[in-house]
């Protein structure tokens, strides 16, 4: 299936729930002002997010509507206007600036940090780029066993330490030996949830003192990983680690399992941080490079 048609099937329970709500929208044959509002309200409850609804719908007024609008071109103007939205959002993880380039992973549990790092583990090695991965989630001893499973599946060596040892000090070790043997890319794994708040900020606090004794300029990108399928509440763990943790870009994953995918727009409008990938899945090529145009076209369901 073609890079687009992935996106497509994992945007499909949003696509569908928005789909329905347009034909009824443009279902009669003119655009009006009663249009835009029942448009708007839509997008709302499609989770877009207050103030994109409001752009979006503007946006849409604005254009030249014919007396009869095909459903085509109403869905096309729709996702020209959601990419508008997407399109400072759209921009790739560049790996290049530092050797190694370090990055880390960090989210509430279970949204999906040790799974995309995997995936990210084999998009990167694809590239050519030797990868070390680290795991940082100390506390459990199966987020280690899950993190040298997907180090053999992809092909990049894992260094860990056994259960309740220290994130920091296993961090610290992990820049050390990447930078002896010249590895591109460090992916440090973090643990989602600790006894409470106060330690996970520590802990996290912790792990990037650490890793900046060994390069001061590290970590060079800090990459929050967030449930789709939490819908709004995403919103809310944007925020609470941006106070945490210089978060440098998003991850969304699980789009697939989830009618809410439009969340995307309301976190692209409210936080302007990058979105640098997308998960679609739990397969090892399920992690694609975010694209606005793209998205926006499979979530309102145009065919390409
Ligand atoms: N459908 C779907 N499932 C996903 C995706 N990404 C991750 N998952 C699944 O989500 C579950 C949790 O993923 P993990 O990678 O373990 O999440 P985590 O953030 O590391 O969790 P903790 O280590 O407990 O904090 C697993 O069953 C994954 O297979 C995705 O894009 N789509
Ligand atoms: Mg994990």
């Amino acid at each position: 299936m073609s890079w687009f048609g992935r996106l497509k099937e994992g945007l499909s329970r949003s696509a569908g729930a928005l789909s329905q709500g347009l034909a009824g929208v443009f279902g009669s044959s003119r655009v009006d002002a009663a249009t835009l509002q029942d448009l708007e309200e839509l997008l709302i409850s499609s989770d877009l997010g207050v103030q994109a609804s409001a752009r979006i719908a503007a946006q849409l007024g604005e254009k030249r509507w014919g007396p009869q609008v095909p459903p085509n071109e109403a869905r096309t103007a729709l996702a020209d206007a959601i990419a508008t939205i997407l399109q400072p959002a759209e921009r790739p993880l560049d790996v290049t600036g530092a050797k190694p380039f370090v990055v880390m992973l960090v989210g509430v549990n279970g949204t999906g940090k040790t799974t995309t790092i995997g995936k990210l583990a084999s998009r990167l090695r694809g590239e050519g780029k030797s990868v070390l991965l680290v795991a940082g989630d100390t506390f459990r001893a199966a987020a280690i066993e899950q993190l040298k499973a997907w180090g053999e599946r992809s092909g990049a060596p894992v260094l860990a330490r056994e259960a309740g040892a220290d994130a920091a000090g296993l961090a610290f070790d992990a820049l050390t030996q990447a930078k002896t043997q010249g590895t591109d890319v460090v992916l440090i794994d973090t643990a989602g949830r600790l006894q409470n708040k106060a330690n996970l900020m520590a802990e996290l606090a912790k792990i990037v003192r650490v890793v900046k004794k060994v390069d001061a300029s590290a970590p060079h990108a800090v990459l929050l990983v967030l449930d789709a399928t939490t819908g709004q509440n995403a919103r809310a763990q944007v925020a609470a680690f941006k106070e945490l943790v210089q978060v440098s870009g998003l991850i969304m994953a699980k789009l697939d399992g989830t009618a809410r995918g439009g969340m995307l727009v309301a976190l692209a409008e409210e936080f302007g941080l990058p979105i640098h990938f997308v998960g679609v899945g739990e397969r090892v090529d399920d992690l694609q490079p975010f694209s606005a145009n793209a998205f926006a076209r499979a979530l309102v369901g145009l065919e390409s």
